[in-house]
């Protein structure tokens, strides 16, 4: 054989003994990209994406390299008014939120935009978060979720941060990664792409540098052990809800847990089903789900997405989001609905139109009796959050919260999404996380 003809083959069998990649992936295939239809539909038409929800929704939608410039102009509006008019209220996580959408792409000449005022604010608001665990037993002002977004943020956008206090802060067994004593899958998975992307701009020259390094490698090893210790029988992560992002943490970290592990591709035969099911109608649901489905992570936010897309691999129609099924029959339906804080236990029933949701119950409820079931809501990103019931207020310096239950069993969905059904024992309970 001549020597030209060797080469390639040459080559080919140095391919073939190169170790596969360390990145396990597995994502839709393009031939399915219809499946994800109803995530990008519930995203770009939806009228209900508020304030920084288009953080979520941006963020998203540029790492599938979706949006046309129009519908990206639009939504960059939407988080520039928002972070320039709230800056002062906006919750740390949400303003690393808003950072990781803006700067979510890259110019022509490959240098990634950065907001170095924002990111100079989020500084300040993770030192705040950092000094409230101090003054209140450990307990941040929002939570590690919070505190994750806010150390990617600022490591992917070269904010400053104490890579030994990162270290200290995300030891697995802290408490804030637990919620009643159960590890938050969320949570976890954000804290190892958040401590993945610390450990890549990390290098091991200096002695502390090396101790640090040591330390987030175990720190990640051990948050993918919790992570895939929450794996269900159908391949879920957590649930439905945290999946996503559990999917991310796991394709940052194929080298910290042995292939055998995880069935990647189990787990997203049971998302296509449950996006069919309808189960992502929230504009932040649908974004969190998106990028693993595409096989991207947020560690990619300023890799390799250019910042002005030409038309994609989407036809995206203009078909309305899909909105929950509507009632079978304008019929009223009878619910239990119980306020309880400690031993006190205060119940009543109340009819709703059939298809209603938990919110609807308790306003139901309120107008009954505003003294026992009044309460106030606040807009989060998942939709209302239930702040305080009698005039008791859920405080996160002492973890304490509105539990929302049925049957005894505590829901995984939020007031505003939840349906009801008759003869449901609903219950909103005064606890501590
Ligand atoms: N995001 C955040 O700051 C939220 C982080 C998060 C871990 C989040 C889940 C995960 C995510 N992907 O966003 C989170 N929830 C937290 C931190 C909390 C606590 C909030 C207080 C704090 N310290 O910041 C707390 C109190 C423990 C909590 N969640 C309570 C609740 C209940 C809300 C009840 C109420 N008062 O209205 C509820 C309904 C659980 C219950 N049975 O009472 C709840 N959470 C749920 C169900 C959820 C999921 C929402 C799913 C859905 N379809 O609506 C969730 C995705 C989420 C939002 N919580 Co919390 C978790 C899940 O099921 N996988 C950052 C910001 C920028 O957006």
């Amino acid at each position: 054989m001549r020597q030209s003809h060797q080469l390639p083959l040459l080559g080919l069998l140095l391919f073939s003994l190169i170790p596969r990649q360390l990145c396990e992936i597995c994502e839709v295939s393009k031939n399915n990209y219809t499946d994800l239809n109803p995530l990008i539909n519930t995203m770009i038409n939806s009228k209900y994406t508020k304030g920084i929800q288009a953080a979520n929704v941006l963020l998203s939608l540029r790492l599938g390299g979706i949006l046309n410039q129009c519908q990206e102009q639009q939504l960059i509006q939407q988080v520039k008014l928002t972070v320039y008019y709230k800056a002062s209220t906006l919750t740390s996580g949400q303003l690393a939120l808003a950072i990781l959408a803006l700067g979510a792409c890259k110019t022509p000449d490959e240098t990634s935009i950065r907001y170095p005022n924002l990111v100079k604010n989020l500084r300040n608001k993770f030192k705040a978060e950092i000094e409230n665990m101090g003054k209140h037993n450990g307990n941040p002002l929002t939570n590690y979720y919070q505190l994750s977004l806010d150390v990617l943020a600022l490591c992917l956008f070269r904010g400053k941060f104490s890579i030994t206090q990162v270290a200290k802060i995300f030891e697995p067994e802290n408490k804030n990664f637990y919620f009643k004593g159960q590890f938050s899958v969320d949570t976890g998975a954000m804290a190892v792409l958040a401590l993945t992307c610390v450990k890549n701009i990390t290098n091991g020259k200096k002695k502390t540098d090396m101790e640090n390094l040591n330390n987030i490698n175990n720190h990640i090893k051990s948050l993918i052990e919790k992570i895939l210790s929450q794996k269900k029988e159908n391949g879920l992560l957590g649930n439905i809800y945290s999946t996503g992002e559990a999917m991310q943490a796991l394709f940052v970290s194929s080298d910290y847990y042995n292939e055998s592990k995880w069935d990647c591709q189990q787990t997203l035969d049971t998302v296509i089903m449950e996006i069919h099911k309808g189960a992502f109608r929230i504009p932040t649901a649908a974004a969190q789900i998106l990028p693993a489905l595409m096989g991207k992570t947020y560690l990619n936010v300023n890799k390799d997405s250019p910042c002005v897309y030409g038309p994609g691999d989407f036809n995206i129609s203009t078909v309305e989001p899909i909105t929950a099924t509507p009632p079978l029959s304008p019929s009223q339906i009878q619910v239990n609905y119980s306020v309880v804080i400690i031993k006190e236990t205060h119940s009543t029933t109340v009819s709703v139109a059939n298809g209603s949701v938990f919110l609807d119950v308790m306003e139901a409820a309120q107008k009954e009796n505003a003294t026992l079931f009044g309460f106030t809501v606040e807009e989060r990103s998942w939709g209302p959050y239930i702040t305080s019931v009698q005039g008791l207020t859920a405080n996160n310096n002492n973890r304490t919260f509105w539990e929302l239950l049925n049957n005894g069993q505590p829901l995984d969905q939020g007031v505003g999404s939840y349906i009801v059904h008759e003869g449901d024992n609903l219950e909103v309970r005064w606890s501590t996380y």
